[in-house]
């Protein structure tokens, strides 16, 4: 039987476990990525493991999150990752560089290659056939560390693609309809292989929006071959000799095939409050707009700012409309600049942003009240925008660009012509933001700059036999990261600073659970259906750890945030009989015995002390899992010998 293209690229990169899906493997790891709001807490974490130089074959550190600075906290925290990727044999990625996984994939990304990244949106490295998962910060300083790294062995899915998009139908409107077919929920367990006759007619940046996109059902990763356009790519990037030719074998079997005919597809439109909420453009024509922004990880490479700019080109934007832009990279901006498509872009009335995450996570340009924002980004989450009644859309450049001009959402084929847009043979290649690490001598005489900001992460307490905890919070399905541990300017500052963030955890659900978890000591939550969805941050487990949480009880949970919990030392439990969610209720007190006799039968049952009700709970952890689990969380685990 052959093998799927991920199949591949796992199985040389296989340390231990069988390649059976729900399996745990472990896989070695070539390549890693941070960003600065998780990096300083990773940093922190990879110090304390007592490594002094990163094992892998490249490590970068970004800093493109935190960049608006209004306070000495991200200045410090950008200072402290430099010096950590100096003396520990990272590059660093200065601020204004550009976006992690923009810049990622134009100037270090291999087919090929496992990659990890602090941040969800790593699979955007997919694109040029790299085998990119997104992790916590604990698991990529592991990995740092010459540790491999855990996943299940997931399943394949294949979207088979036929056609050829019609203008003003893009990649992104790909993404969305992938979305509309398997939900948020869809690719948990899986990693999606893009392939069929249709791959060939979109370019690495386009595929690239797809992988990065492919995050928002919930998979594992997505990825495409790498083939001829991969190799155009790489060598317009002056990285020829990084290609090689990556496809699936013919007889590779899936778990499920989908198939999208690209000529078949229409403009596409995400509604609030979630990237499955899936219409036609033209079915809201006419809908009244007060913001648009085209940048992210998902659409701000040259080819998305070209197109954008060209359509731009000799127009004025609706006054009532306000347009920002931030392309992805120091690569793209002085490209647009040096072919005046930036000029255009001015000229039409947006306003240019700096090439980092900026609005995507609510640093800066949030909307007027409950105002209609339409955004080329991958997530429309409530309040991610800054405004907490935000009414965030998610649309392709193409779609942005018909919107900003007219102010109302609009069909972007009512636009004309798509004008014409060439990409460059080659790319502009200057990577003097990025410096290089120390060599191994002068490291040793390096010190690590550190500032206030920098409070002491919450300590996991190893996991009892018995647990007696308050139900402090029931909340029900698509609970995302951005709700357990919002972002946004005022508060991702402080992500090295648990006890401050700790006040702001859940607030978009009930802003009195930061007092009553502390209050109960001990607690429990109680969640529905893909709990945790959404971003990579760790400190959507290490905050409600700080506040005493010892399990999730959930119908079913996010890849990246159960392995966050374990890592924690927090149980991510599952009910037996998902009915069972209807009959706990809030601040009922509940109670598990027998936790490692459980632990090993994969059975626990939960007893809810006021109804004296009995449920069944499912917890399938592994054998390494459960050490964790007693060590009380993966840095214990560590120090007591585990991992590395
Ligand atoms: C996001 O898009 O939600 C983020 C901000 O990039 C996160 C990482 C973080 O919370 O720092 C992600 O996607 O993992
Ligand atoms: Fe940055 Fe937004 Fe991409 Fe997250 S999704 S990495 S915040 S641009």
């Amino acid at each position: 039987m052959g093998l799927t293209l991920a199949q591949k690229i796992i199985k040389e990169h296989l340390v231990s476990g069988e390649m059976i899906p729900g399996e745990e493997i472990a896989l070695k790891i070539d390549q890693t990525l941070t960003q600065d709001a998780t990096g300083t807490m990773a940093y922190l974490e990879f110090e304390t493991m007592g490594v002094p130089r990163v094992k892998t074959e490249l490590s970068v550190a970004y800093i493109d999150h935190n960049t608006l600075q209004s306070g000495f906290e991200n200045a410090d925290d950008h200072r402290f990752i430099q010096s950590m990727a100096k003396k520990y044999g990272l590059y660093f990625s200065r601020p204004g560089n550009g976006i992690c996984h923009q810049v990622h994939l134009e100037r270090f990304g291999k087919p090929g290659k496992t990659l990890i990244g602090s941040d969800s949106h790593t699979p955007t490295g997919g694109g040029i056939g790299m085998l990119a998962m997104g992790a916590g910060g604990l698991d990529v300083a592991v990995a740092m560390g010459g540790g491999a790294y855990y996943i299940t062995m997931p399943k394949m899915y294949k979207v088979n693609l036929t056609g050829k998009l019609h203008d003003f139908v893009t990649a992104k409107d790909v993404s969305l309809e992938i979305l509309r077919i398997l939900s948020v929920k869809g690719g948990v367990g899986a990693i999606i292989e893009w392939g069929g006759e249709g791959v060939k007619t979109l370019s690495v940046p386009e595929r690239a929006t797809i992988t990065n996109m492919g995050t928002e059902l919930g998979a594992t990763t997505s990825i495409f071959p790498s083939d001829e356009i991969t190799k155009a790519f790489l060598e317009a990037q002056g990285r020829g000799e990084d290609y090689i030719e990556l496809r699936s074998d013919e007889d590779a079997v899936y778990d499920k095939v989908i198939d999208i005919d690209l000529s078949e597809l229409k403009p596409l439109i995400a509604c609030p409050h979630s990237p499955d909420n899936v219409v036609t453009v033209e079915s809201l024509n006419g809908t009244k707009v007060d913001q648009v922004c085209i940048g992210s990880c998902t659409n701000s490479s040259l080819y998305d700012m070209l197109k954008a700019a060209a359509l731009l080109r000799g127009k004025t934007i609706d006054p009532s409309v306000s347009l920002s832009v931030s392309p992805g990279s120091k690569q793209v901006l002085s490209m647009l600049a040096d072919c005046g498509a930036l000029t255009h872009i001015l000229a039409s009335g947006a306003r240019l942003l700096e090439c980092a995450c900026g609005p995507c996570i609510g640093m800066g340009f949030s909307p007027n009240s409950g105002g209609v924002s339409l955004r080329t980004f991958n997530r429309n989450f409530e309040g991610r925008s800054g405004t907490a009644d935000g009414q965030v859309y998610l649309v392709s450049p193409e779609t942005a660009v018909a919107a900003a001009l007219t102010g109302e959402i609009t069909d972007p084929r009512m636009l004309g012509d798509m004008p014409q847009v060439s990409m460059p043979e080659k790319f502009k290649i200057d990577d003097s933001a990025v410096i290089p690490p120390a060599d191994e001598e002068t490291a040793k005489t390096l010190e690590i700059l550190r500032g206030p900001n920098i409070k002491p992460f919450p300590d996991s307490i190893p996991q009892g036999d018995t647990l007696r905890a308050e139900l402090v919070l029931k909340v029900g399905d698509n609970i995302t990261t951005d709700h357990i541990m919002p972002a946004g300017a005022k508060i991702l500052p402080y992500r090295s600073n648990i006890p401050y963030l700790s006040r702001f955890c859940f607030g978009v659900c009930d802003e009195t659970f930061p007092e009553r978890a502390k209050a109960a000591g001990q607690s429990i939550i109680v969640g529905g259906n893909n709990y945790g969805q959404g971003s990579s941050r760790e400190h959507a487990a290490l905050v409600p750890l700080y506040l005493g949480l010892r399990a999730v009880v959930a119908k079913s949970f996010a890849r990246i945030h159960a392995a966050n919990l374990i890592n924690a030392g927090i149980m991510p439990l599952t009910f037996k009989n998902p009915d069972d969610y209807d009959s706990l209720s809030q601040s009922d007190m509940l109670s598990i015995k027998n936790v490692y006799e459980g632990m090993d039968s994969g059975n626990l049952v939960l007893t809810d002390e006021k109804t004296g009700k009995d449920i069944q709970l499912v917890c399938s952890f592994t054998d390494r899992q459960k050490a964790i689990l007693k060590a009380g969380g993966l840095l214990k685990y560590v120090g007591q010998g585990g991992g590395l």
